[in-house]
């Protein structure tokens, strides 16, 4: 079959890539990408010769050009991830998220209606769930937990969702969606909190822990996200949200740590900022249903994958160096500079 990837040319969805070329290299691939900042043409080089992978670069809003490829490519089954992701961002200008989060879904999915693609999958976030009190904890979202956002970001993700279940109970549109916790991995953007963090470690940089460091998230290794991803769009039931993480939740401040420790740097690198704004509090996933329809398990153990990403780092300097040394460096000056 043809499955269309968007936003390839990113973290999870070039991660996503490599996972389908060994899992199922019978499957061609069409990945489209508008190419912003976090996107990254680099990234996808092991693949570009690859005679059963194809690349364009398109924006998803462009309803023309998304309906010229559909029609060229005739896609099967189509895997969202193109967004607009950093929350950070979302705070300091919400407007392009609103359009490539909602208007790109929207878009994607009237293409997929047209041209009769069999699946369509959203790739989701756990923030669309808000944040839970970090006294209790004992809760953890559900897939049945209100859909309560914090950030212009995660309410752009979770317009998103309602539209595309309102499209398939208004159409019966053949659709899934799954909702992650943070991944880390290779091929990280710079500006999330674990490869930045790496970064500034290895630079000797101050290293900007966000209010007191005490915010938790559960991380997953980013390649036991894509298995969860492929096992939704091959044996998931339309109409589903599946919730996707390893309850593996470690506090800000602990992960910091543990790079340093890792690159065997200072923590006296370490330094406090001012807190970022309507900062959620934790993120806890209940992987229940995934687990009991699909069989789905994360395989990486926490330790391991840092170790591993650590060392990816450490192995592909020249990949997220030329990322810092360009627009990054105003980004960053931004963002951390009085802060
Ligand atoms: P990313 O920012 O690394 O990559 C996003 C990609 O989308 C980039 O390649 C970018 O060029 C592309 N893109 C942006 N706007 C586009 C547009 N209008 N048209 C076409 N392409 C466009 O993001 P990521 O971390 O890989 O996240 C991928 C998806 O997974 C997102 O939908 C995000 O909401 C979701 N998600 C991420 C995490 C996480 O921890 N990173 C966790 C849960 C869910
Ligand atoms: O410099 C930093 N200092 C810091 O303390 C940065 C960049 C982050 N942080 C904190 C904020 C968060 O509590 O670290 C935590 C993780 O921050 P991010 O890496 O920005 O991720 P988060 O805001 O949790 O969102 C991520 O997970 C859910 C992804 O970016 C989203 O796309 C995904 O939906």
């Amino acid at each position: 079959m043809t499955i269309l990837i968007t936003g390839g040319a990113g973290f999870i969805g070039s991660n996503f890539i490599f996972y389908q070329r060994k899992a199922h290299p019978e499957d061609k691939l069409v990945c489209v990408d508008k190419l912003t900042y976090a996107g990254n043409l680099s990234t996808l080089k092991s693949v570009m010769d690859d005679p059963m992978f194809r690349f364009y670069r398109m924006d998803i809003c462009d309803r023309e050009s998304v309906y010229q490829i559909f029609e060229t490519e005739k896609p099967d089954v189509v895997v969202n991830f193109a967004a607009e992701s950093h929350v950070d961002r979302s705070i300091e200008d919400p407007c392009v998220f609103l359009q490539t989060n909602i208007i790109g879904t929207a878009t994607l999915m009237d293409a997929c209606r047209k041209y009769g693609v069999k699946r369509y999958h959203q790739v989701s976030t756990d923030e669309v769930y808000g944040d839970l009190p970090l006294d209790r904890p004992d809760l953890f979202f559900t897939e049945e937990t209100p859909i309560h956002t914090s950030s212009p970001y995660s309410s752009s993700k979770a317009a998103a969702d309602l539209l595309v279940m309102a499209y398939h109970r208004t159409y019966g549109f053949p659709a899934t969606v799954s909702r992650c916790s943070n991944n880390y991995g290779p091929y990280h953007f710079p500006e999330k909190l674990i490869p930045l963090m790496i970064a500034n470690c290895l630079n000797d940089k101050p290293l900007p822990v966000y209010g007191e460091g005490l915010n938790v998230r559960d991380w997953l290794y980013v390649e036991d996200h894509c298995k969860a991803i492929d096992l939704i769009i091959r044996k998931g039931r339309v109409g589903e949200v599946y919730n996707i993480g390893g309850h593996n939740e470690m506090r800000n401040i602990d992960i910091v740590k543990l790079i340093c420790k890792e690159l065997g740097k200072p923590e006296s690198l370490i330094t406090y900022v001012t807190d970022r704004k309507g900062h959620d509090l934790r993120y806890a996933i209940d992987p229940t249903k995934i687990h009991n329809e699909l069989g789905w398990l994360p395989e990486t153990k926490f330790t391991d994958g840092l170790h591993k990403t650590v060392q990816w780092y450490l192995d592909n300097r020249a990949w997220w160096e030329e990322i810092i040394s360009g627009e990054y460096q105003t980004y960053y000056e931004r963002m951390y500079g009085n802060r």
